[in-house]
């Protein structure tokens, strides 16, 4: 094996543009350079939260040395620099997604904060008692727990589509949970537990035939697949931007504009308002209906520079790589023995988890961190996915494209010393 790190003929990847040399890629990388233990670090949880590239630390630094103010607030000279600033970025946002305007892409906290807004506002709206939400079985607790909340509230009943033994989403079984009373359908792209690529475009024409919205909770395939939410025709599609190499702090619900026009706030105060009296306020044009209050304005312009960064590498060349990465990864891990995968779908992204027999997934993660080696261990906010796999906790490898095939190599002699040391 070669020495984490180490550059392999197979870390470069050649196409029609330039090469991808991921050694170049990880000098953006500042935190990758660290030692851990005294060992070189290997992150390998980047599906909990992604390595960010100096531009985007940058970036952030520069707002707030140079530019800090409030937006939409002030005439003055640094107000309106901050205001551009963040509006260029949910143009960015837009094109990034393909949304065809930037009107309907609303800034939030998080992927959670997205979903729980659009339960809130367009689900009150449109779910009453004996009505049905389907969800999946391999949903994270934040596709999960909104829906619940607004079934408590309503009445309606929450539906879950079963998956396969491979963690792959049962599509005959989703049609025959498609009926009158379905209101709304929530999925998730790439699940974090398993890595299983849903098809959602054939969800979301399922759905559609039926009259029924879908959202698609992104928040695990926007930093690894291209998404195109004009030709999913989707009705709501949440991603956070700290998966994406931007800041903690900052989501994107992007909404059809029809649906955000349509639907009522989802909290009050500044921002989203037009005029306040007493008697009556009127709300806000979209997106800013949704925004109250001040945002995370350095974290969203901080965005904005990591989908400029992403748009520089190239996301197809990123993908192209990464299926590379994934591949590798999943053989020489599942070549260790007393290893299982869990999630071995045909169609999976960017992440390998597993159990080792004998072995709590809390030791692995333990043993693996004295190695310099960052995986997460547990249920990975699935609950759910684990139950349906028989096993109380799992270990994780995420993988993003500053990874290279010297650190898959340093995972798998890790794992190996794990069951060495568990006899
Ligand atoms: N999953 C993981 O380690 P927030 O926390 O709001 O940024 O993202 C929530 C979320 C929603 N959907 C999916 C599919 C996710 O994976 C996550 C976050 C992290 O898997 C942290 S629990």
């Amino acid at each position: 094996m070669k020495a984490v790190n180490q550059v392999a003929a197979a870390d470069t990847l050649s196409g029609p543009r330039v090469a991808f040399n991921v050694e170049r890629i990880r000098e953006d990388f500042p935190v990758l350079k660290q030692r851990v233990h005294g060992k070189p670090l290997v992150y390998l949880d980047s599906a909990a939260t992604s390595q960010k590239p100096k531009v985007v630390i940058d970036t952030v630094t520069q707002y707030y040395l140079a530019e800090n103010s409030n937006i939409h607030r002030g005439i003055h000279f640094l107000s309106e620099q901050a205001t551009r600033a963040f509006e260029d970025s949910r143009a960015k946002v837009a094109r990034f997604l393909n949304a065809s305007t930037a009107q309907e892409i609303v800034f939030v906290r998080g992927a959670t904060e997205g979903i729980n807004l659009v339960a809130q506002s367009f689900g009150r709206m449109r779910v009453k008692a004996g009505d049905e939400i389907i969800i999946s079985a391999m949903e994270h607790h934040s596709n999960i727990v909104p829906w619940q909340i607004l079934c408590q509230e309503t009445g309606a009943v929450l539906r879950v589509v079963p998956i396969n033994d491979r963690g792959e989403f049962l599509v005959d079984e989703y049609a025959k949970l498609l009926s009158p009373k379905t209101r709304l359908v929530s999925v998730v792209h790439v699940s974090n537990a398993l890595g299983t690529i849903n098809p959602v475009k054939r969800i979301v024409e399922m759905a559609h035939s039926r009259g029924v919205p879908v959202l698609i909770d992104g928040a695990q395939a926007a930093p690894h697949l291209t998404v195109d939410v004009g030709e999913l025709d989707c009705d709501f599609y949440v991603f956070s931007s700290h998966k994406l190499f931007g800041p903690t702090g900052v989501g994107v619900v992007y909404g059809k504009a029809h649906h955000l026009e349509a639907m009522p706030p989802y909290q009050g105060g500044g921002d989203m308002i037009l005029s306040v009296t007493f008697e009556k306020t009127l709300y806000n044009v979209i997106p800013f209906k949704f925004e109250a209050g001040t945002p995370h304005i350095a974290g969203v312009i901080g965005l904005g520079a990591a989908i400029d960064y992403l748009d520089g590498v190239g996301l197809d060349r990123i993908a192209a790589y990464e299926s590379g990465l994934l591949a590798y990864a999943t053989e020489a891990v599942s070549a260790v023995p007393g290893v299982r995968l869990i999630g071995t779908a045909k169609e999976k992204a960017s992440i390998v988890t597993f159990v080792l027999e004998g072995v709590h997934a809390h030791d692995i993660g333990t043993i693996l961190d004295q190695e310099g080696i960052a995986i997460r261990t547990g249920h990975h906010c699935a609950q759910p996915v684990l139950q349906r796999f028989g096993v109380p906790a799992t270990a994780r490898a995420s993988l993003a494209f500053y990874n290279t095939r010297g650190e898959i190599d340093a995972l798998v002699r890790g794992i190996r010393k794990v069951t060495e040391l568990f006899g």
